[in-house]
């Protein structure tokens, strides 16, 4: 028995160590924790409701649109106005949260996650033609290795000429995410403090400049997710098969759905979303979304025990730390008390399993690319091509909406805060599904619950010792170098975690 202990994380957002307990060469246990409190559902009570949308985007400098989102959500359903939302507003919030996540996604595999796969030092062995590249050569050959360097050494298999290819895109993809920013400003404002989002609808106005510039960057977006995401993924998968059978975990998944197509049903759970709501296992079998399974346990976690096991509309925050046998400041969500997935993997298998006729398409032709069945999707490799696949069905499906904008129609409806009420905002995150809940007395917030896609899958043990998907995806690794335990850190980065969100 030996110990593996990767404290921090890197190349991930947050303050996140692992620690394993490894038996010849196998993981057999393994344990999530989140290192930093941060206590913005307590800075919320006694606040007015809207200050809601503004303080819950700083849960995260990765993803503040996402709780800009879940949050009107939710405040749009306490005041009563769930229904009522403009669809011209509906859009415009689409597109923010559209243009947000798949920069989010490029961002991910290209900045965090394909380094560990490509090795950029290579790029000085091949004399290909890219001269963007003669920047990288020129550091790396004065031995200015970082950020790059110290990693995990002893599986870097691509070729010098797919090394290179993706280190270009590595740069280009941060040109691509400036662009997918600027489309997030053209109707949210300046970011990461858009202010575009509010209950009741958006505070911008399409016009058709604001949607030609739009398009226009989009198309640069679609040619560099067609062009270079998606092929560098699977040249990636071609010569790293065996990440198909690594970091499978729990099988089930679950996505709250997103991107609202129609407005009138105020039961965010039975709306009409281009992700579909619901669950789903290894057999790909879609059910419904039952927002009343979920609760968060804290046996294992730095907070009062008497909160566990909670549904959020009842949920606590009271953190008490060092206590017993909890290891973590991130809580421990379950839906139906099961351990559940969430993610792009999870949003993805979920729209497949209901059926979606563009996303059936999108999945299975990359698969047949890759000669593998759908069972690899529940796999680090799986997880970054339903990432890139993700990018893809969204930034298509922006394209569409953007031309059903009606320039001169309204954006907002109008609301009055109740001097009682409850309100819940499900949307996905780029890491998953992301909610919110809210309870209004006497016109305050007297209690905020944020239930966030990483508290789902960087959760530590439940009340029942079950551990969590991350935990459970590291348990049974096969651990070839224990000074170089590079397939954990490919586990984790699989689900792209944020320990700020899943603290909050
Ligand atoms: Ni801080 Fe976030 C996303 C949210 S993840 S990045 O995406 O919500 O837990
Ligand atoms: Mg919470």
């Amino acid at each position: 028995m030996g110990k593996i202990v990767i404290d921090p994380v890197t190349r991930i957002e947050g303050h996140l160590k692992i620690d394993t307990v490894v038996d010849n060469g196998v993981v057999k246990e393994a344990r999530s924790t989140g290192n930093l409190f941060r206590g913005i559902e307590l800075i919320l009570r006694g606040r007015d409701p809207r200050d809601a949308q503004v303080i819950t985007q700083r849960i995260c400098g990765v993803c503040p649109q996402s709780h800009g989102i879940a949050a009107a959500l939710n405040l749009d359903s306490a005041f009563g106005i769930s229904g009522k939302i403009p669809p011209n507003a509906q859009i415009v919030r689409n597109l923010i949260q559209g243009a947000h996540v798949v920069q989010d996604h490029i961002l991910h595999f290209y900045h965090l996650a394909a380094l560990d796969y490509v090795d950029i030092t290579d790029v000085t062995k091949y004399e290909g033609k890219d001269s963007d590249l003669s920047s990288v050569r020129d550091f790396i050959s004065r031995g200015e290795l970082g950020p790059f360097v110290p990693r995990y050494e002893g599986d870097y298999r691509l070729s010098p000429e797919v090394n290179q290819q993706a280190t270009a895109h590595y740069l280009k993809a941060l040109e691509i995410r400036r662009i997918g920013h600027e489309m997030v400003s053209t109707f949210s404002g300046k970011i990461p403090h858009s202010v575009g989002i509010i209950p009741g609808g958006v505070t911008t106005t399409p016009t058709i400049d604001k949607i030609i510039s739009f398009l226009w960057k989009l198309r640069i977006l679609q040619d560099f997710i067609n062009n270079a995401y998606i092929p560098d993924v699977l040249a990636i998968a071609s010569v790293y098969p065996d990440y198909f059978e690594v970091g499978v975990g729990c099988k089930n998944l679950l996505s709250y759905g997103a991107y609202d197509l129609e407005g009138e049903n105020p039961d965010l759970t039975c709306r009409k979303r281009l992700f579909k709501q619901g669950t789903t296992s290894a057999d790909l079998k879609p059910d419904g979304l039952d927002i009343t399974k979920i609760t968060e346990d804290v046996r294992h976690s730095w907070y009062q025990d008497s909160s566990s096991g909670r549904h959020p509309t009842q949920g606590e925050t009271k953190p008490e730390y060092g206590r017993g046998e909890a290891y973590s400041w991130i809580k421990s969500p379950r839906y139906g008390g099961k351990v559940y997935e969430v993610g792009p993997l999870a949003r993805v298998a979920v729209t497949y399993a209901y059926g979606d006729p563009v996303m059936k398409n999108l999945v299975d032709s990359a698969l047949a690319q890759l000669k593998a069945p759908p069972s690899v999707l529940f796999s680090v490799m799986g997880r970054h091509l339903a990432r890139a696949l993700s990018a893809k069905f969204i930034a298509d499906s922006m394209e569409k909406w953007l031309l059903e904008l009606k320039p001169g129609e309204p954006t907002f409806v109008e609301y009055t805060i109740p001097e009682e009420g409850t309100g819940a905002g499900l949307t996905e995150a780029a890491r998953g599904a992301l909610g919110h809940w809210i309870e209004i007395k006497e016109k305050k917030i007297a209690n905020y619950q944020c239930v966030v896609p990483t508290t789902w899958n960087a959760s530590p043990r439940d009340d029942n010792g079950n551990p969590g998907p991350m935990e459970q995806a590291i348990i049974g690794t096969r651990i070839k170098d224990k000074s170089n335990p590079f397939e954990i850190v490919r586990i984790v980065r699989s689900f792209d975690p944020c320990i700020a969100c899943a603290v909050h």
